[in-house]
């Protein structure tokens, strides 16, 4: 016939083998979350060895028989309480405050409390005036509770009511995805404890010690969250998933600057770069990144600029290397990220372009003409040669804007800088330089080149009609031509201003000519 004690034994055992294959599975799984799996699997050894020794202690009905296995209980009861500590430490985010000092006195806790149980039978340090009650249906086990006895309670409560702390905050602060599996793990550390108290006070039928029970009850709870949810799984899957989905670049580099690793992203970048390269010296993969190698082994804390031409088209990279330090702040790695700027770059340089331009004629402005004729004095100064600049008027504009209106004068405007565009050389630099003025900057140039140059611009344009809004009329030019000679014994003001000079020359001579300061007189050429 089938006895209460022969129930409880089968439940036991049941626990028992259920908390090893909880260990096995969890030790299977390492690999996506490696230390809570371990921890949790040390833990489920512990479980087990409480749960087949109490079985076994219930089994048994002389005093030395069961005082063997409650020593032996002891070995699971005090591997479990500081490795379900660890585990929770682990789930919740906190693995940083698992520091090898704390390990070593929760071990050294753990271990004086093992071997003092262990003085059952002999000096008994643990448990006091140890006796088999035999007033029940089936023998159990008494003794009284020693000081030792109760830190040990003490310890065991602690470890799990922090975890059970730990899990309640997660609770309340994760994210909603992670609170189911939050209220699971609170539930895992809760059941247990309460089974100990109440064995602790005599307050469970046959004076049964639930926690063994509670534990394996706890563990099945915990695998729900653990195993069912995945919930180990999210963090490293979700890390992977940002990784490889993410369109920045990423290496990683050991502190050799060997490869650890990259992402998809970075093999869209550099296409050469291959898996098979992983272990290999980033310096001989990546040769022909000159940039990035300087980045990786000067350590360099600034962002570099980084161009590849793998396309038609040249694509910008924006190159930024981070440190990688483990735990105790020991340099173990570096990070390399590569984030393509190339469209931010075509636009800057359109807006460069912009800033340079005049937004009527598509011309050059002034701005760019005062650095321009800068650096064609700079050049002259250092290589020589002959820099000419002529400047050109419209003549009686405002006549023109007077009689056709403004927009008629604006079409008059563009209309002479593509005349001028056309005529001139790509190393030539036509610019509005305001109103109806234009200068044109010749460099290596000399005077009778750069007069004749005007007097082609001059009858071209005399020769154009300008035609807008059922408006055609002729419209003329006057220009002046000044040059500079090497080693530029002018500056560039006395430059323009003798070029203005010949304008007004040419404006005061009858318009429509050329003429051409000399540091001495002006001559004029006109269409005679
Ligand atoms: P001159 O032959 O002596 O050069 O006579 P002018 O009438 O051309 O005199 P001036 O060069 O001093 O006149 C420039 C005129 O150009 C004055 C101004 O109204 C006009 N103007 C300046 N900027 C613009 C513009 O962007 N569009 C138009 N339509 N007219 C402009
Ligand atoms: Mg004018």
């Amino acid at each position: 016939m089938i006895s209460g004690r022969h129930i409880i034994f089968i439940v036991l055992i049941s626990a028992a083998i259920t908390a090893l294959i909880l260990s096995l599975i969890a030790w299977k799984r390492r690999t996506t979350a490696r230390l809570p799996s371990i921890y949790f699997a040390i833990c489920m050894v512990g479980v087990f060895i409480y749960n087949f020794g109490y079985a076994m202690e219930i089994s048994k009905s002389t005093l030395p028989e069961i005082m063997f296995w409650v020593r032996f209980q002891h070995w699971g009861i005090w591997v479990l309480a500081p490795t379900w500590l660890l585990f929770s430490l682990c789930l919740t985010g906190n693995e940083k405050l698992i520091t090898p000092f704390r390990i070593a006195v929760l071990s050294i806790i753990s271990i004086i409390l093992l071997l003092t149980a262990q003085t059952l039978g002999g000096h008994n340090l643990y448990h006091l005036n140890p006796c088999l009650n035999t007033t029940g249906v089936f023998p159990t086990f008494n003794y009284d509770r020693g000081l030792v006895a109760w830190l040990g309670i003490v310890y065991i409560s602690l470890c799990l009511l922090i975890s059970a702390f730990l899990f309640s905050n997660m609770l309340f602060r994760a994210a909603p995805a992670f609170r189911k599996q939050a209220a699971i793990f609170l539930v895992g550390s809760l059941v247990p404890w309460i089974g100990m108290l109440l064995y602790s006070f005599g307050l469970t039928p046959y004076n049964l010690d639930m926690s063994p029970l509670g534990l394996s009850m706890s563990g099945v709870i915990a695998s729900l969250g653990f195993l069912k949810f995945r919930l180990l799984d999210i963090v490293p899957l979700a890390r992977d998933v940002v990784f490889e989905s993410m369109s920045d670049g990423v290496l990683v580099l050991d502190t050799h600057n060997r490869i650890i690793d990259f992402n998809l992203g970075l093999q869209a970048m550099l296409p050469n770069l291959r898996k098979a390269y992983v272990g290999t010296s980033v310096f001989e993969t990546l040769a022909s990144y000159p940039v990035l190698l300087r980045l990786i082994k000067e350590n360099s804390s600034e962002a570099v600029e980084l161009q590849t031409n793998l396309t038609e088209e040249t694509n910008y990279y924006l190159g930024n290397l981070v440190a990688l330090h483990d735990r105790r702040k020991k340099k173990v790695g570096k990070v390399v990220t590569l984030h393509e700027y190339t469209q931010v770059k075509q636009l800057l340089g359109q807006l460069e372009e912009l800033a340079v331009r005049d937004s009527l004629t598509g011309v050059y402005n002034r701005r760019h003409f005062n650095r321009s004729i800068d650096d064609e004095f700079y050049r002259l100064q250092r290589y020589g040669g002959t820099l000419s600049l002529i400047v050109l008027d419209i003549d009686h504009f405002k006549r023109i804007n007077d009689t056709y209106g403004h927009m008629v004068g604006d079409a008059a405007l563009r209309l002479l800088a593509e005349i001028c565009s056309e005529i001139l050389r790509k190393s030539d630099t036509l610019v509005r330089f305001g109103g109806d003025e234009f200068i044109i900057l010749l460099p290596q140039t000399n005077s009778t080149a750069a007069v004749n140059l005007a007097q082609r611009l001059r009858t071209a344009i005399e020769q154009q009609r300008v035609e807008y809004d059922n408006h055609s009329f002729l419209v003329t030019a006057s220009f002046g031509v000044a040059s500079v000679d090497s080693p530029g014994n002018i500056s560039r003001d006395e430059l323009i201003r003798r070029a203005d000079n010949a304008v007004y020359e040419a404006k005061e001579t009858g318009r429509n000519r050329v003429c051409v300061s000399n540091s001495l007189a002006s001559a004029a050429f006109t269409q005679e």
